[in-house]
Formats: structure tokens, C-alpha cells, sequence
């Protein structure tokens, strides 16, 4: 904490010592200018505005009607509004949008996380876009019970300076009914360096989206099926619904600090295409555990790996929050497809309606040593018994294996 103010001191001197050279400054990771929408506008805040007119809102230019809401505000029907944090946040109209440009490094990949709510609408939803890429963010399922999640998306940078667009594509009757959204932050994300032993890019998800120390909802991860571009590195969200990506903050978190919580059931799937060697044998591990968010149980995940499917139920010894479960699998191509999914639809024993469901983290794919063992012991046994007729075969094998070495 120190240290980064530390640092944004320095960089603020930097910036008035040399002012031509902050406009190269790169929008850095955590909230956008006025991503929480508290700062206050030159002609006030709506609430307290005496002159009617639009509402500029600071650092971001709008379209359509846009406007700055109120915690406690409500909207006609006499429904509270919900601001997902601190006191203001913005609605969007119908085919509404706010953007602003952000400085970012050309050719590499950011997350934006972002909060948001639908009101009264059913089929709200949010278009997300850098252009040329873009998302839709369907509002429709609440996951929560406070009304409102922080979502993630990710985009590669085409430019040095983008455009950050939110647009409501919704079109309601009631010009009230639109999407609120708050407490929008990047993140340049970071794909980490594969180990040796481990097949699995980012197999302990602890390198993500951007995530609010005091926000205790994790981040939703919607449908992602670009595993180059992906909030998430190296995993794709294959699915309609979203999985919840989770912080040792907030949350029992097997290894590390951030791990995925699968909410959604079936409808909520992650995977990752592994490589691997044809014909080799594997084994996939992983921690399959509880958040400790009173999500009720059984909780259970379904796990691919290659043609093998099982099902395994969390059963973890006396008081740990996670076990270890493993499929054996013989790999068919130079890519084999892992995945999880939650058998169950699981709700919070408090509230009843909060969705919630298993975590998986630390996931290993990695050749099957012990049966490597036992196979390189019977191709000794063939190797005696036909080693007149089958010399080059425990060749062919030790070159496969240095291959695999210097692959691997
Ligand atoms: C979390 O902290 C950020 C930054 O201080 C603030 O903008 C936001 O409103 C807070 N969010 C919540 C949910 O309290
Ligand atoms: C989002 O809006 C942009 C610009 O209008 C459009 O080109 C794009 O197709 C939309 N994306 C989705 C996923 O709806
Ligand atoms: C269970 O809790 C006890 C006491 O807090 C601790 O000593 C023990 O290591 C824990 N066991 C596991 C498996 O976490
Ligand atoms: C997977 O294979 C290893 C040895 O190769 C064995 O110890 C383990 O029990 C197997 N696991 C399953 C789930 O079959
Ligand atoms: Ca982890």
C-alpha cells in the first residue's frame, strides 16, 4: 500500500516536472479516471443540481442518457436503486453508452473489471467494447443477493490509446429501466511462465483480473471462448453462464490467493487446451474445495480430461477446506482438452439465493510417471526377450523421452 503510493507520489512529481511527457503515461492497473464515478461534476451532482441539463460526468464522454445515480435514490416504481460502491454510479439508457480512452501497451492483453446492476428490466445487458473487440455481458442471472457483481472481460490492445465503451443495448419502455454500472478498473494481464513439470498454463489462477481489496463478491468471468484473449490466462469460460473468480481475502482458497468457485452448474464450464503427446499417459490433479461461503452442500465437480469424464464429491478429511482429486487419462493429439463444470446447482445456506458451488485450483496435467515406470519395466522385459528382432526400439523410446525433456 506504502509502496504504491509511494510510486504514484513519484509519478506525479514526474509528471509536473516533465507535463509533455504524461501523455505517455500508461493508465495504470486499478481503477480508470473516475471509475467510481464520485468525482463531482463542474455543474454538481443531479441530486443536488438546481439547473436542469445534462449532467457532465468527469473523465468520460457520454451518449444517449446517461445518468449519475445515488445510493438510496429510487427510480418511479419505488424500487431502490442499488450503487455497488461508494455513493454514486452511473445508469444507462436505452442504447446509452459512456467512454473514456485509456493509454495502454500495444500488443498486450488487459482485463476490465467492472461492477454492475440491472434494475428493472429482466433482459438487461451491457455491450462492452475496444473497438474492433467487443462483449456482451448478459445481466439477466443474479448471482448474488445484494443485487449487483463485478464482471471481467479482457481485450488485446490494437493501439497505444483506446476507447473504453460501455453501451446499454437493452430497449425498455421504461427509459428507467436500464443497467448501473460503478467501479470500473484495468489490469494488464500477464500470462505466467509454464513449469517444467505442468502442462496447465496459469494452474493456480492467481493470475487474473483485477479485483477490489474491499469488494467481498469475487469477479464474475462470462463466456470466453478466445484462450488468447482471455481475463483469465489460458482458460476459456465455455459456457452461458458465468464462473466466479475468487481471493484468499474473501474466500477459502485452496493454493495461493485466487482460485475459480463454479456457480453456475452445468452451465458454467472452464477448461484449457493442454498439451500433451499422442499416446502418452497423463494424470490431471487438482484441489477441489469449499469457498467458506456458506454455500450449502453436496458439492461436486464433473472433470474431462481427453475422453475420461468423472465426477467427484467434495468429501475433504476432518477440517480442510479442500482435497485432492485425479483422472488418469491416455492423451489422442498434441492438444488434449481439460474442464470443469459444477454437477450441482448450489445456493448460500443464508440467503437462499446467492449462487455458489465448487472451487477448483492447483490443476496439473503431467506425463504418469509410475506408469512410465511400468512401462519402461516391460519394454526391458520385451527388450530381453526380442532383443534380436526389436533393437531399435528402446532407442526410438530414449530419444521420445529427450525430445519430451527439452519440449517440456
Ligand atoms: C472500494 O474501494 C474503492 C476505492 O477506494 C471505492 O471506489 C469503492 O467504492 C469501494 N467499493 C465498495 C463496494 O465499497
Ligand atoms: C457491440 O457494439 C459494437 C459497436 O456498436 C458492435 O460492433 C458489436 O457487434 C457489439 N458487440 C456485441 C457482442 O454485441
Ligand atoms: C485441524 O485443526 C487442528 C487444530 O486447529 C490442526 O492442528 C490440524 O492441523 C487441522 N487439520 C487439518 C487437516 O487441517
Ligand atoms: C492414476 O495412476 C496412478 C499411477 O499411474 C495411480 O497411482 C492412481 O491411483 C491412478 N488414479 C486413478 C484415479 O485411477
Ligand atoms: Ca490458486
Amino acid at each position: 500500500m506504502a509502496k504504491s503510493s509511494a510510486i504514484k507520489r513519484c509519478l506525479f512529481l514526474f509528471m509536473l516536472i516533465f507535463p509533455h511527457f504524461s501523455t505517455l503515461a500508461l493508465t495504470e492497473d486499478g481503477l480508470v479516471a473516475n471509475g467510481d464515478f464520485e468525482a463531482r461534476p463542474s455543474n454538481g451532482f443531479p441530486s443536488e443540481a438546481i439547473a436542469d441539463g445534462p449532467t457532465e460526468i468527469p473523465s468520460w464522454r457520454t451518449k444517449g442518457r446517461v445518468e449519475l445515480v445515488s445510493s438510496g435514490e429510487k427510480v418511479s416504481g419505488g424500487m431502490l436503486l442499488i450503487v455497488p460502491g461508494g455513493s454514486k454510479a452511473v445508469r444507462l439508457g436505452n442504447d446509452a453508452e459512456i467512454s473514456q480512452e485509456v493509454t495502454v501497451e500495444k500488443g498486450s492483453t488487459y482485463a476490465v473489471t467492472f461492477s454492475a446492476a440491472r434494475t428493472c428490466a429482466q433482459l438487461e445487458s451491457l455491450n462492452v467494447s475496444v473497438p474492433p473487440a467487443s462483449q456482451s455481458v448478459d445481466l439477466q442471472t443474479l448471482y448474488n443477493v445484494q443485487g449487483w457483481d463485478p464482471y471481467s472481460i479482457s481485450f488485446e490492445a490494437e493501439e497505444d490509446k483506446v476507447p473504453l465503451v460501455f453501451r446499454n443495448t437493452g430497449m425498455e419502455d421504461d427509459p428507467e429501466c436500464g443497467p448501473i454500472i460503478d467501479d470500473i478498473a484495468i489490469k494488464k494481464l500477464i500470462t505466467p511462465d509454464q513449469p517444467k513439470d505442468n502442462a496447465v498454463v496459469n494452474s493456480g489462477f492467481e493470475f487474473g483480473p483485477w479485483m477490489f481489496q474491499n469488494v467481498s463478491l469475487g469477479v464474475l468471468l462470462p463466456t470466453n471462448l478466445d484462450e488468447e484473449t482471455s481475463p483469465l490466462p489460458g482458460w476459456m469460460v465455455e459456457s452461458t453462464r458465468a464462473v466466479r473468480y475468487i481471493d484468499s481475502n474473501h474466500y477459502a482458497v485452496p493454493e495461493g490467493k485466487r482460485a475459480v468457485e463454479l456457480v453456475s452448474g452445468k452451465e458454467g464450464i472452464i477448461s484449457q487446451m493442454v498439451e500433451t503427446r499422442p499416446d502418452k499417459l497423463y494424470s490431471l490433479t487438482f484441489f477441489l474445495g469449499h469457498a467458506g461461503d456458506k454455500c450449502k452442500e453436496p458439492l461436486a465437480v464433473m472433470a474431462f480430461a481427453g475422453d475420461q469424464a468423472q465426477n467427484f464429491h467434495y468429501t475433504p478429511d476432518s477440517n480442510s477446506t479442500f482435497q485432492v482429486a485425479s483422472v488418469n487419462f491416455t492423451a489422442k493429439a498434441e492438444r488434449t482438452r481439460i474442464a470443469f463444470y459444477s454437477v450441482y446447482y448450489n445456493t448460500r445456506t443464508d440467503d437462499m439465493s446467492s449462487l455458489c458451488g465448487p472451487v477448483v485450483d492447483d490443476v496439473r496435467v503431467w506425463v504418469s510417471t509410475e506408469r512410465k515406470k511400468q512401462e519402461s519395466r516391460r519394454e526391458v522385459k520385451e527388450k530381453r526377450r526380442f532383443h534380436h528382432r526389436r533393437p531399435k526400439r528402446r532407442h526410438d523410446h530414449e530419444q521420445g523421452q529427450s525430445q519430451n525433456k527439452k519440449t517440456s
